[in-house]
């Protein structure tokens, strides 16, 4: 049978630091290896505030923004083996193809057989799906989930228990698999360890439901923003703190509080200055620092290299380490059997129309995340 273009709605973003629209587009039908979903939830994450502020040197528009969604196969191109009409799936912006070079060494969840041209909003063929009246829309992140339908390659696709509400498990498709893997797969944080936590957000709060459950003996959430405070708690930190608070620098507090450093800590907010601060909180001979936070073009990190030479560990990590095909089913498997729990996040729903009000709510630091409602 002939699959047909399908016109729906999405946002379009049209240029940087313009609101979104909602657009009517025609979405064409996958091709060879592809498979087209129709979006059930969305979350929207920082990082799609960061793409559309135009900060992101790989911001291309227009395009359709949105990463963290959860979605139905509606179509599948030809040779798709792996998921069928019907199936609950994750889109993921890191996909797993399990042959590249990347994929084969077992050390990396970042697999790059499609993440040239990702990077350049198309799809592996170098052409996008979405059009309006002829005229191209760009792809974001191989995801594009602020969209009714998206079409993806079978390979950033992961297929999840139907029983899991895509309303709430579409936070899986990034910001808590992210907090969460950077501690328990990117740092191995252990029982007993020390972490701070520097940015509240979906991100840093899942970074500490991460530590709670590795045994984490103190946990130390540091946010300028003390409504964060409540919910951190309740998911386990053991300290907030608020660097507006201190005359000094914050690295310096948490050193004097932990008797020379904490065992972790994880930037969860793009700013690399705090990213110096978490390097430089951690334990002599030791500590390790996790950004997680994404910092805009040109900005760069800096440290006394004597930081490193007395032991410090300065890493990264994307999507927390996890291989979404091969992981993340079981990530919504966990939340599934009540090992964590989502709804915590999701301060506000909302309809595709209203996206913009969630880039209001977090820039004004009101939600921890919106979820969109098809
Ligand atoms: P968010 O906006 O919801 O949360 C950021 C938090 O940081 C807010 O609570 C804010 O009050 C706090 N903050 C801001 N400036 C601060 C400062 N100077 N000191 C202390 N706290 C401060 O964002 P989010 O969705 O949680 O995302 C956090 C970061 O992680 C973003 O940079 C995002 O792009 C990035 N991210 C990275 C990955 C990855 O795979 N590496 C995945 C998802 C998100
Ligand atoms: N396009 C940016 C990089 C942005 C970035 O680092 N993205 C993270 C995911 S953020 C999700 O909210 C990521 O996965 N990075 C690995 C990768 O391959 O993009 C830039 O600076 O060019
Ligand atoms: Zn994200
Ligand atoms: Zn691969």
């Amino acid at each position: 049978m002939k699959l047909e273009t399908i016109r729906c709605k999405a946002a379009v973003a049209w240029g940087p630091g313009q609101d979104l629209k909602i657009e009517t587009v025609d979405v064409a039908p996958p091709k060879a290896g592809e498979v087209r979903i129709k979006l059930i939830a969305t979350g929207v994450c920082h990082t799609d505030a960061y793409t559309l502020s135009g900060d992101d040197p790989e911001g291309v528009f227009p395009s359709i923004l949105g990463h963290e969604g959860g979605g139905i196969v509606e179509s599948i191109g030809e040779g798709v083996t792996s998921v069928k009409v019907g199936d609950h799936v994750i889109p993921l912006y890191t996909p797993e193809c399990g042959e590249c070079k990347f994929c084969q060494s077992g050390k990396t969840n970042l697999c790059q057989k499609i993440r040239a041209t990702q990077g350049k909003g198309l799809m592996p063929d170098g052409t996008s799906r979405f059009s309006i009246n002829g005229e191209i829309i760009y792809h974001y992140m191989g995801t594009s989930t602020f969209s009714e339908y998206t079409v993806l390659p079978e390979i950033s696709l992961a297929k999840v228990n139907p029983k899991a509400p895509l309303e709430e498990v579409c936070l899986l498709g990034c910001g808590v698999t992210t907090g969460m893997g950077a501690v328990m797969n990117t740092a191995k944080v252990e029982a007993g360890a020390s972490v701070a936590i520097f940015g509240l957000g979906g991100i840093g709060l899942s970074a500490i439901i991460g530590a709670a459950m590795a045994k984490a003996s103190r946990i130390i959430a540091i946010d300028i923003n003390e409504r964060k405070f409540d919910l951190a708690k309740r998911l386990g930190a053991t300290d907030c703190i608020n660097p507006k608070d201190f005359d000094k620098p914050i690295q310096d507090v948490i050193v004097e509080l932990t008797d020379g450093g904490v065992d972790y800590s994880f930037e969860c907010i793009g700013n690399v200055d705090i990213m110096r601060s978490a390097l430089e909180c951690c334990h002599k001979g030791w500590g390790e620092s996790v950004i997680i936070g994404v910092a805009g073009a040109g900005q760069e990190i800096s440290t006394r290299p004597f930081q490193l030479v007395t032991g410090r560990v300065w890493r990264g990590t994307a999507f927390g380490g996890v291989k979404g095909r091969s992981e993340l089913p079981d990530y919504v498997e966990r939340y599934l059997a009540g090992e964590f729990a989502l709804d915590d996040f999701i301060t506000h729903t909302m309809s595709l129309e209203q996206v913009n009000e969630a880039f209001e709510l977090m820039h004004k630091g009101e939600s921890i995340r919106s979820v969109i409602h098809f």
